[in-house]
């Protein structure tokens, strides 16, 4: 059922409800070069000809590294009351080994005294895509090392702000990570070996399950631990059993991957069968499920658009429109035999299409499987054209809309049993999005990339009306 665009009753969020923003360390830091830290794969990648959309890198992304606290200091002008970013692995441990550069681990410091000065509360993420360099030298993801090196950094990171950060992220959509990075080489470091990417999948899951246990062992207990999945919702084409087929293998190799492990100690039996000419999956060692299967105090829920899908040969097959950049090779190991559609209905800049209803049905799904285990919504927006009127000001009625599609969304999803405790913003400013450089503006706050000047949308205005009430305001037209 389509979200009302203006309900008949306003929409109101239970009062502890989290209003958040998120954002990453490569996508919005800069001063790459400051403070003893190291290229991650992301500073490899964008510098290579031809990854990324003119050239474009995270050099000085927008500088949060030097404007922190003016962006703090923004967000509480806005009302938010909570604020997710995710921790630079190489500036903390340069080699991704070995002991931590204190400069590093000072600037999150300061960072988060900031964010608690403004009555912000601050959700670190590990690991959001910048594997240091000389990890990925060492092999990368699928490489089992990497995993008891993200277990160290791990614990690093929670013995320094362990005392004052209580939501904790291991890893951030590590279906991109395996699949975009090692199978269709989209992202970082843009490797395109299908069965590397499975292994990568394994030992990511590996390092979520180790690093619970690592933070666990030097955090109190009041923190809470969990990791973001942007799971896929995959919707057959037709009933017809060979769609229904095409929908059940997409949605182990985008979700049954990690959730399997992380939610249920297994992984699908199907992904197993499905799979079998490309790995063995004999890099699952004994001990690594229960590893990976650690009690999780929340689950972090990322959601942009759903996939329609049928099998190869049905007569409606389109081109492939998974929605994931443009490469000759699939991120999705082992499915050739699928195809993807684009689901109709309006789209964002990034030709996702826009429906709420599939984030209710993510949220519920994840009610099922996970019963009991208070739920986030750890990223979720648009990307659109954004640009400054004459008078300066920036309008994005389409972002309005689109926020209020989705949050009402989530609303529904809590009336019909859902423990969705907070929702947090992709992203708090335009940034740099990764293989699009900085032609995609997803942010509530307009960046001039010239000047770096941060001008609030009226989405943000918005956001932060919704923020400081607990109701969702009216939608203007569009
Ligand atoms: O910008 C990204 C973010 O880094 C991870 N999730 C999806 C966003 C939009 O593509």
């Amino acid at each position: 059922m389509p979200e009302p665009a203006t309900p008949a009753t306003p929409v109101t969020f239970p009062p502890a409800f989290l209003w958040g923003a998120a954002t990453s360390a490569y996508q919005i830091e800069g001063a790459v070069r400051e403070g003893g830290r190291t290229p991650s794969i992301w500073d490899t990648f964008s510098h290579t000809p031809g990854k990324t959309a003119g050239g474009e890198h995270g050099d000085i992304a927008v500088d949060h590294y030097h404007r922190y606290r003016d962006d703090v200091a923004m967000m509480a002008d806005l009302g938010l009351n909570a604020y997710r970013f995710s921790i630079s692995w190489s500036r903390v441990q340069p080699t991704g080994r070995g002991p931590a550069v204190q400069v590093g681990l000072d600037f999150y410091r300061r960072l988060v005294d900031e964010l608690l000065d403004k009555g912000i509360k601050p959700a670190v993420t590990l690991y959001h895509w910048d594997l240091p360099q000389e990890l990925e030298d060492a092999g990368g993801w699928p490489e089992r090392d990497t995993a008891y090196r993200f277990a160290e950094y791990a614990q690093i990171v929670g013995e320094a702000l362990g005392d004052r950060v209580e939501q904790w992220i291991t890893l951030n959509e590590p279906w991109c990570s395996a699949f975009l990075g090692y199978a269709s080489g989209v992202h970082a470091p843009g490797r395109t070996d299908p069965a590397a990417s499975l292994k990568a999948a394994h030992h990511l899951n590996l390092a979520h399950g180790l690093s619970a246990s690592a933070l666990r062992s030097v955090m109190p207990a009041r923190n809470s631990i969990a990791l973001s999945l942007n799971s896929s919702v995959v919707r057959p084409l037709t009933q017809d059993p060979a769609d229904l087929a095409a929908a059940r293998k997409i949605d182990d190799l985008a979700n049954g991957v990690f959730h399997g492990p992380i939610l249920h100690g297994a992984y699908p039996d199907s992904l197993f069968a499905a799979t079998e000419l490309l790995t063995d999956w004999s890099y699952v060692q004994d001990g690594d499920l229960r590893a990976i299967n650690q009690p999780l105090d929340a689950l972090g829920l990322n959601y942009y658009t759903p996939a329609l899908v049928s099998a190869a040969d049905n007569d409606l097959a389109g081109p492939r429109a998974d929605g994931h950049g443009a490469s000759d090779f699939s991120p999705w190991p082992a499915a050739d035999d699928v195809t993807f559609h684009q689901t109709p209905g309006e789209r964002t800049e990034m030709g996702w299409t826009i429906d709420p209803t599939g984030l209710h049905d993510l949220i519920m799904r994840y009610t099922r499987e996970a019963p009991g285990l208070p739920l986030y919504i750890t990223e979720n927006g648009a990307a659109y054209d954004d640009k400054p009127d004459p008078d300066g000001k920036v309008h994005d009625p389409e972002r309005i809309s689109y926020l209020h599609g989705h949050l009402a969304a989530v609303r529904r999803a809590v009336s019909d049993g859902a423990d969705v405790r907070g929702y947090y913003l992709w992203s708090l400013m335009d940034n740099f999005e990764w293989a699009y450089g900085y032609e995609k503006r997803f942010g509530a706050v307009y960046v001039d990339y010239s000047t770096l000047a941060r001008t609030p949308k009226s989405s943000a205005l918005w956001y932060g009306q919704a923020a400081r009430t607990g109701t969702l305001p009216p939608v203007p037209e569009v």
